[in-house]
């Protein structure tokens, strides 16, 4: 007998799916391990409303029993928001965890394994994991990266994490053929700033036109995702040099306290949030806000080209 993955989808994610309307697939990690009690709750719940103000339908992702549940309840959120032991569960955790009946909190990663098998086309996200500063040294990537070259999803994001090497990560994501296409921006945004420096290679502020990219790049044969990246809005946007200075000053405490791997990210993204009085997690909240706005606009357009 084969095995199949346990894909469970809320009522309103299997109706939107079944009449072919947008809907915009969101992990659960940055409930757990991102942000904190209540701001997490608070924010995991605006980003919704914004989902649906845009036109579609949102699906937050987890595990919980041995399936991956696709579309969380508000009660669900709150309960994620406020346990302390969930796990975070990148692509590889992802078998160990449902076979064990586990439950889990989703990367972006592991989320666009569990879009894929839920057939949602299109995830939002503040940031991408992506390559670790010290890379050469750690081998420190995300499997968010690895993971965008496999699953067929439309990743929609102010680009990559600041506390990662942003040149490093476009690279990448070049050398592995994953189309990164800017909306609203010249640059590659880094998440807090809306310029990590980096020039992106395209920029489209078209969504209809952005959807035809995405279907395109599939028809094309490819078996991964398309990054299309939208910058912080001016107001929610930290100087740049504050966060530089903040990110130079956690990866210094890092090495000290001996952090590397899986909590590397949670660790360097705390420590900065502390160093500015919070500043950064109120930007990382508000633009998960407005990345995931972003996110619906373009589901909704590439929903309507594909029922043309
Ligand atoms: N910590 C945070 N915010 C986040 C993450 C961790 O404060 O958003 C996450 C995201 O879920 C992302 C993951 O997919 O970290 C990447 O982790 P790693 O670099 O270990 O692959
Ligand atoms: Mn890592």
């Amino acid at each position: 007998m084969s095995t199949s993955i346990p894909v469970v989808h809320s009522e309103e994610v299997r109706e939107a799916l079944a009449e072919g309307r947008p809907v915009v697939a969101l992990e659960s990690n940055v409930i757990t391990h991102g942000l904190k009690y209540p701001d997490n709750a608070e924010t995991a719940l605006k980003v919704e409303a914004a989902i649906r103000e845009s036109g579609s339908v949102p699906a937050t992702i987890c595990v919980e029993q041995g399936a991956i549940r696709v579309g969380m309840s508000e009660r669900d959120i709150e309960r994620f928001a406020t346990g302390d032991r969930i796990p975070k569960v990148s692509s590889r955790d992802l078998p160990v965890v449902l076979a064990r009946g586990g439950q889990g909190a989703t990367t972006v990663a592991s989320s666009l394994v569990a879009a894929e098998l839920a057939g949602i086309p299109f995830f939002a996200s503040a940031g991408l994991g992506g390559v670790h500063r010290g890379a050469q040294e750690t081998f420190d990537i995300s499997s968010d990266l690895i993971q965008l070259t496999r699953s067929k999803v439309a990743v929609v994001c102010a680009g990559a994490k600041m506390i990662l090497d942003l040149p490093l990560t476009m690279e990448y994501l070049e050398t592995h053929c994953v189309p990164v296409v800017s909306y609203g921006s010249d640059d590659f945004p880094a998440f807090y700033c809306a310029s990590s420096g980096v020039p992106s290679p395209h920029r489209i502020d078209d969504e209809a036109l952005l959807a035809k990219v995405v279907d395109l790049h599939w028809a094309a044969g490819h078996p991964g995702g398309v990054v299309i990246t939208a910058p912080p809005r001016d107001e929610d946007a930290v100087d740049h040099e504050v966060a530089d200075a903040a990110i130079r000053e956690a990866l210094v405490r890092a090495e000290r306290d001996g952090v590397s791997g899986q909590g590397l990210t949670k660790y360097l993204m705390h420590a900065v949030d502390r160093t500015t009085n919070g500043r950064t997690a109120q930007a990382n909240a508000a633009v998960l806000i407005s990345t995931a706005e972003v996110g619906g606009r373009i589901a909704a357009a590439h929903a309507a080209l594909r029922a043309a």
